[in-house]
């Protein structure tokens, strides 16, 4: 069954006669559509992609098993596309992505399509139930993305040095990536240093490296709308006892949630396993564990002690464990990592071992 069947199918559970998807990363999921601005009519009695002028010839090629239909033709009104499209097809019990639409938009959906006896049904996670196993086309993306993030830290690591800005090496590991074949950035580069790296997510600025800053880079590429997600701490010139403990104790950290990330376990065991190992810092270690990614970022199962999720073959999950003291500074490490049947395949492959650059 492919995954336009599935929906087809999961609309019958959800007694609804079609679904309007609105939500970018599940049109394209369902459509193989890869551009923007995009919206998807799936339903018994045909399945349609509405898009404007600028995407028409695009979404013509990729969408083979849709009709494709522009609503700039209608109005340039989405409502009114959609309720020609509902009349035509007989759809009466229309569900849209209640966490993916406007409230304005959803009021002039609602003025177009009530009179004519089409309700709208708000629903949610539909689509994302069917993204939650990663196929093996989403794994092969998944690992081109990693590759290709592994080869641009490598490539940026002789950058590294003393009197450097944040700004400049968070610049140049994202041109990499694009020149590695990146088609863009996974997401903003988070690359900090010296105290700024107790900012889970802080930003690079024109802040220079100096001798025993940390250094923290978490970024990562998108290929073929694939995102992948490594974070990795550097200590800048020379080191001291403290950065050093808290370095080996991540390190330790998540070799240990690496251990217990498996088919059939529940996304708070890992963390669970990992809070014995650093509970003398345990106020100040950070419970976002980890994360599942793909086209969305940040996507389930969700890994800390508030996951709810079990752990399942082909999911593709983050572990990243931190410790962070607001005023010091922290440590980070973070893979990407596919569940496989006997355990999980660490995908982001740079090296994990305590690096210090431009050493004094
Ligand atoms: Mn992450």
């Amino acid at each position: 069954m492919n995954r336009l069947e599935k929906v087809v199918n999961l609309l019958k559970d959800n007694n609804l006669d079609a679904i309007y998807l609105t939500n970018p990363s599940n049109v394209n999921y369902i459509t193989g559509y890869t551009d923007e601005e995009a919206y998807a009519l799936i339903s018994k009695y045909g399945n349609f992609v509405i898009t404007d002028t600028r995407y028409i010839e695009l979404a013509e090629s990729l969408c083979k098993d849709f009709e494709i239909i522009n609503w700039h033709l209608f109005d340039r009104s989405i409502p009114k596309t959609l309720k020609e499209v509902c009349i035509k097809t007989n759809i009466k019990k229309l569900g849209f992505e209640k966490n993916n639409i406007i409230f304005d938009n959803y009021n002039t959906l609602k003025c177009e399509l009530e009179p004519e006896g089409i309700h709208l049904i708000p629903s949610e996670n539909i689509v994302e139930e069917l993204r939650y196993i990663k196929t093996q086309d989403e794994i092969d993306n998944t690992k081109k993305a990693c590759m290709i993030a592994d080869k641009s830290l490598e490539e940026l690591i002789p950058h590294i040095k003393i009197g450097v800005t944040e700004s400049e090496l968070a610049a140049k590991l994202e041109y990499f990536m694009k020149i590695n074949g990146a088609n863009q950035v996974g997401f903003d580069t988070i690359l900090v240093s010296g105290t700024k790296t107790s900012l889970l997510h802080g930003k690079p600025s024109d802040k220079v490296l100096e001798n025993g800053d940390l250094l923290i880079i978490d970024y990562g590429a998108n290929y073929n709308g694939y995102i992948s997600d490594t974070t990795r701490t550097f200590i800048i010139g020379s080191a001291n006892e403290r950065q050093l403990e808290l370095y080996n104790l991540v390190k330790e950290a998540q070799l240990v949630g690496l251990e217990n990330m498996k088919p059939g376990v529940h996304a708070t065991h890992p963390d669970t396993k990992i809070r014995e190992v650093v509970k003398k810092y345990e106020d100040n270690y950070y419970r976002g564990l980890g994360h599942g990614v793909g086209r969305d970022l940040h996507e389930e199962p969700f890994l800390g002690n508030y996951g709810t999720k079990t752990i399942k073959e082909g999911c593709i999950i983050t572990m990243e464990p931190g410790i962070y003291f607001p005023g010091w500074g922290g440590v980070r490490i973070e893979d990407t990592v596919l569940i496989t049947k006997g355990g999980n395949e660490i995908l982001t492959k740079f090296p994990k071992d305590l690096m210090i650059l431009d050493k004094q």
